[in-house]
């Protein structure tokens, strides 16, 4: 009996040694598969160390794009900070300008003051003559005489009742500066003039126990104590003031136009006076 011969490639192995040709073995085949399954690991750890590469530079690339953008933002706030400062240098300027016109301003304004002041004496001076001239022309009286404005002419007098209020040393300094003293109060009429002019208001006077512990007149004129002319009690030299050391030196007229005694440094409207100018 022939043998059946088939010519078929899926034949069984048992087949093919039966025709003369030996089966493949185990290791021929792990041959034939070696080199791809080499090849694809290969490429596979390729790829892996590619994707991991390319994360990792991915990463970087990301990094260095935060930085990139960190670094515009600081240039922005840099260049704000920039502007700023040009906004703030162009206020400086503008500000010493200003400053400077202020600075031209108050030089004018002084001058001006200096101007004004040597018109006030001048004006002082046209009043001065006008009366004197009136004097003339009316024929009366020179012993009336003629005071400065802002003094009232009393008797052969002119007297300055002062706003501002100032110690009896400064009071005392401020009418010599004007050609004057602290007024000196010698006569009843004299008195009354005074006294209606001061009244519910306290004016320092010139008169003091200061210098030699007797109550004198600025002016040296001695003092002949009138109790009258004082409030009751008064002077007393009162010394629990609590204004420093030493007792009441200095007499003022008080609101009720009579006397007291003092503490020198108390501040208080003052009275100057002064000869009317034809005196
Ligand atoms: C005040 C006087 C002060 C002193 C004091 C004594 C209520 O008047 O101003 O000078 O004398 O009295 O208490
Ligand atoms: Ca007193």
């Amino acid at each position: 009996m022939m043998p059946d011969y088939r010519d078929d490639s899926e034949q069984d192995s048992s087949a093919l040694w039966i025709e003369g040709r030996p089966p493949a073995s185990g290791v021929s085949r792990l041959k034939r598969w070696l080199f791809p399954a080499l090849t694809a690991a290969a490429v596979l750890v390729l790829i892996i160390a590619l994707g991991v590469s390319y994360t990792k530079a991915s990463k970087h690339l990301m990094t260095v794009e935060q930085s990139v953008s960190s670094l515009n933002d600081a240039i922005q706030s840099l260049n704000a900070s920039l502007q700023q400062a040009e906004e703030t240098a162009e206020d400086v300027q503008q500000l010493q300008l200003a400053v400077q016109n202020n600075k031209d301003q108050l030089t004018s304004v002084v001058e001006a003051l200096k101007q004004l002041s040597a018109l006030d004496a001048l004006s002082r001076s046209v009043a001065a003559l006008k009366c004197s001239l009136e004097h003339i022309i009316n024929n009366s009286s020179a012993a009336a005489g003629c005071c400065p404005m802002d003094w009232d002419l009393f008797s052969s007098s002119c007297y300055f009742f002062s706003k501002v209020s100032l110690s009896w040393e400064e009071s005392r300094d401020w009418c010599e500066k004007q050609g004057s003293h602290l007024v000196v109060l010698s006569t009843d009429a004299e008195w009354d003039f005074v006294t209606h002019r001061t009244v519910s208001q306290t004016f320092w006077i010139g008169l003091t126990d200061g210098r030699t512990g007797k109550w004198e007149w600025v002016n040296q004129t001695p003092y002949v104590m009138e109790r009258r002319r004082w409030r009751p009690g008064q002077p007393d030299n009162w010394s629990g003031h609590g204004l420093g050391p030493g007792d009441e030196d200095c007499a003022h007229l008080y609101k009720d136009g009579r006397l007291n005694d003092l503490h020198c440094s108390t501040s208080m409207q003052y009275i100057c006076q002064k000869h009317s100018l034809t005196d």
